[in-house]
């Protein structure tokens, strides 16, 4: 159920190995959740960063009060290994049962899953670090004057750009929007510009208070707090300007001696090695509504061409108005990070590809 291109990540920790761009970015995010949290008044934080990745469908949606019908559990996002254990799709999978531990201050990291879409900073196996900061009931003083979630709010946004400023000096241009998720309210996202553009970092929010109440040892005083969950990619690829998320999987040398003896401390920009030409190809196809799902060509691209492929991106979505069936036009980029590609391979993964089409419910054309 849980393909083979999957499978192999699975036990690969990249976010444990030393030297690597993530276990680097890792040490340094925990060294400032350590120096902050290291003064009076302030209880330290815990790190963990070696859970199963395979979490009970309870841990990863239900005790975050994601609904029954909520996309994310649809097996079009998330790799199921049985109708109750997937491939977390998020280190908040690990929130309730280490709260109802009675822990309140923590950091997890971890690898994650997502049946997602392809491109240079999207990829279906990726770390996050959860953090998460619990106060208890009278933590903070009950005066009239002070409102508490609003104060919380603002200890939130600010030890989240204390740590943006950490990363990336105090000039790095951030943006908060507001967000949605079941499990934070309010909820919001952080973006940081890369390359021009902005680039949506973490997502972040006070925690709910029914999963503060689920997990208080008294549910009559949950408290209140915050929680957040960052992409570890997309931090390294900004911080060590890591042009493709791809890199972060790939065994060359060229890549690995940038970081293999670097400490968090020092400064490294990471020196493309080559850019190898691209090979495009189009696929198209009439789908009736419903039974096409849109993630279904990335994931039978990545099945098939693994980190050759670079992007999959639709570039014609015309509905017919007469017969109301929707055409599909992708654009499938190959490239390999470390060598030429030839014609004879890419035809050869392309007609794959289109074979696989064929079976779905789905006219090819
Ligand atoms: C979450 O996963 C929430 N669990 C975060 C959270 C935790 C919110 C605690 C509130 C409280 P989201 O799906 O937005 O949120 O992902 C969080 C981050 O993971 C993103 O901001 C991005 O940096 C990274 N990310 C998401 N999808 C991908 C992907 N396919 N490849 C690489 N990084 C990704
Ligand atoms: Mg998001």
């Amino acid at each position: 159920m849980i393909p083979d291109n999957i499978l192999e990540k699975v036990g690969r920790n990249l976010h444990l190995q030393q030297g690597h761009p993530l276990n680097l970015i890792k040490q340094k995010i925990e060294g400032y959740f350590a120096s902050v949290f290291d003064s009076d008044g302030f209880d330290q934080f815990s790190f963990f960063d070696s859970f199963d990745p395979y979490v009970s469908i309870k841990d990863n949606f239900d005790d975050l009060l994601i609904p029954e019908d909520h996309v994310s559990r649809s097996s079009n996002d998330t790799y199921y290994r049985s109708p109750d254990i997937v491939l977390r799709t998020h280190t908040s999978a690990h929130q309730n049962l280490l709260l109802k531990k009675g822990k309140r201050y923590f950091l997890v990291t971890g690898d994650v899953y997502r049946k997602d879409t392809i491109d240079a900073t999207h990829y279906p196996v990726f770390h996050q670090v959860e953090g998460v900061w619990a106060g208890s009931a009278d933590f903070w003083p009950t005066t009239p004057e002070c409102d508490i979630p609003k104060t919380v709010e603002e200890f939130l946004q600010s030890t989240l750009e204390g740590l943006a400023h950490h990363l990336f000096g105090k000039d790095i241009e951030c943006r908060w929007s507001d967000d949605y998720f079941p499990f934070t309210d309010p909820s919001w996202e952080l973006e940081i510009k890369f390359n021009g553009e902005w680039l949506e970092v973490l997502g972040c929010g006070l925690i709910h208070k029914q999963i503060l109440t689920n997990c208080a040892k008294d549910p009559s005083r949950p408290g209140i707090g915050w929680a957040f969950g960052l992409g570890l990619e997309r931090l390294a690829m900004i911080l060590y300007g890591i042009p493709d998320i791809r890199l972060f999987w790939s065994e060359d040398p060229r890549f690995h001696d940038q970081f293999k003896d670097k400490t968090p401390d020092d400064k490294i920009s990471f020196v493309s090695y080559s850019k190898y030409p691209p090979v495009y190809k189009d696929i198209s196809f009439w789908a009736h509504p419903g039974p096409y799902h849109e993630n279904t060509l990335h994931q039978i691209t990545r099945e098939v061409a693994g980190d050759l492929v670079e992007e999959v991106k639709l570039t014609d979505n015309f509905t017919h108005p007469k017969h109301g069936k929707t055409n599909h036009t992708y654009r499938i980029t190959y490239r390999s990070m470390d060598r030429s590609l030839t014609n004879e391979e890419i035809n050869q993964l392309q007609n794959e590809i289109r074979t696989r089409v064929e079976q779905l419910p789905v006219e090819l054309r």
